[in-house]
């Protein structure tokens, strides 16, 4: 199968300069700077359909189009703070390969006119920024970054910044703020970032993922990455990184709408000896669960959308018979619970208390109160200032929808009705 962002993967190792340009790298970079203008790439990457990698599934091209071109001291960030449970895709592509990422930012940001640019990597992932470090310094001392980029008279200075760790930092606003040295709180949109962003300035802020991709939509082309999809309404390829109850967990890189059946069965080994699929979490830890109805449903992002869940960033995690969803779902919400930044009082009060009606239920000790106090959750959560509580009821949105009857066997027979379930074990073992 062809691969896109993969392509260069050496094994157990990271790629070298030489060999990425060996590989053609920097082609696409070079195409641009001598012979297209900056609007030109921006249509190239309008017309390939790329949307956004990094769990909203927003149109690339058509968030650069927000930025107004008068105003200047603009900035590119990308997002590498990747912290959501379950996706793990952009450390393995810094770990492997940094250069993509770096062409495809000089890229991004020519078609952009920015001359700033940051890297903002999640603490811990210290062999990517070292990657992406050295890669910046050769690539400089190749002549395609800093001061007039291949004679195109466009200058760029790219920087590594280190997050110091907290969730949070991944939502676009936070994360400016925590770069400009202050708490990462998330700030009002609109304005968004593409016109009120980094020191008020218009900020572009995209995913590793998103980003690696546009050396290859340049040098190939808009109709070839459409077409690496395999449904007509997606385009390009995807890192699925699939974790849980499989025989081989493994991060992926296969044709957007490839359906989550094949994602197990043909690329995962299929579930692990003597199990069977339950559920899954289709894009991290904030989205609804899928399940066994959706094993033949193309993995797209609109595909998933009409399924009542998102695609989100990729990360599939697969449940079997032996996990019990609440305590699935409880683990969850403990992690976004202990990840709210405090700012807004639905995230800050409601979401510990979301995880005491799950622990009460889970306990055994629940009524069908509880069950509506719940409910009635999802709508109250939706009124924090940003995504991470709506976020966080993305999986007691779907233990509701499809679940109810094992959270209700949890309150009749007054405790935990999964056999095989082991208290504290969410995932069964
Ligand atoms: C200008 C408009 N720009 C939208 C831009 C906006 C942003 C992008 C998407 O959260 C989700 C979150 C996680 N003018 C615009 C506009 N934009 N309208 O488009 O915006 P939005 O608000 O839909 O999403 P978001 O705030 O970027 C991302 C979910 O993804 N997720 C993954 C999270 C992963 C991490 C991580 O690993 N660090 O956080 C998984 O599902 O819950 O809902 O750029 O500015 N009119």
């Amino acid at each position: 199968m062809e691969q896109v962002l993969f392509r260069h993967n050496r094994p157990g190792r990271c790629i070298t300069f030489d060999e990425y340009r060996d590989e053609g790298g920097f082609e696409a970079l070079k195409k641009a700077l001598t012979g297209m203008s900056p609007a030109e790439v921006q249509q190239t990457v309008i017309d390939s359909g790329l949307r956004g990698r990094g769990g909203a599934g927003f149109p690339t091209g058509k968030k650069w189009s927000f930025v107004p071109r008068d105003l200047p001291g603009r900035f590119l960030i990308c997002n590498c703070d990747e912290m959501e449970p379950g996706t793990y895709k952009d450390r393995l592509l810094l770990e492997a390969n940094p250069y993509s990422l770096v062409e495809g930012m000089i890229l991004t940001a020519y078609s952009l006119g920015v001359n700033h640019a940051f890297v903002f990597i999640r603490r811990g992932y210290e062999q990517g920024a070292d990657n992406v470090r050295r890669a910046i310094g050769e690539v400089t001392a190749a002549g395609l970054l800093g001061e007039n980029i291949c004679g195109s008279g466009f200058s760029l200075k790219l920087e590594v910044h280190q997050s110091a760790g907290r969730y949070i930092c991944g939502e676009e606003t936070a994360l400016m703020n925590a770069l400009e040295g202050k708490r990462a709180n998330p700030r009002a949109k609109p304005p968004f970032p593409a016109i009120k962003g980094l020191w008020g300035r218009p900020t572009v802020v995209n995913n590793v993922e998103t980003l690696a991709n546009i050396p290859y939509i340049i040098a190939h082309g808009p109709d070839w990455f459409k077409g690496l999809a395999k449904i007509p309404e997606a385009a390009g390829m995807k890192l699925f990184c699939v974790s849980g109850h499989v025989k081989d967990p493994a991060c992926l890189e296969l044709p957007l709408g490839t359906t989550l059946g094949e994602i197990i069965d043909s690329h995962c080994g299929g579930m692990r000896d003597g199990s069977s699929f339950k559920a899954c979490l289709p894009g991290g830890a904030s989205t609804p669960f899928l399940t066994p109805d959706h094993w033949n449903l193309p993995l797209d992002f609109d595909s998933v959308a009409r399924a009542g869940s998102r695609l989100g960033t990729g990360g599939i995690v697969v449940f079997d018979q032996s996990t019990c969803m609440v305590a699935a779902t409880l683990n969850l919400v403990r992690f976004y619970a202990r990840e709210s930044c405090g700012w807004c009082t639905p995230c800050r009060e409601g979401l510990p208390y979301v995880v005491h009606l799950l622990e009460t239920i889970e306990s055994g000790n629940g009524s069908e109160e509880h069950i509506e106090i719940l409910t009635e959750h999802l709508k109250y959560l939706n009124y924090a200032f940003c995504p991470l509580a709506p976020g966080a009821m993305g999986p007691v949105e779907g233990l509701l929808r499809h679940f109810e009857e094992e959270v209700r066997e949890h309150i009749i027979k007054k405790r935990c009705p999964i056999q095989q379930h082991r208290p504290g074990g969410v995932y069964g073992n």
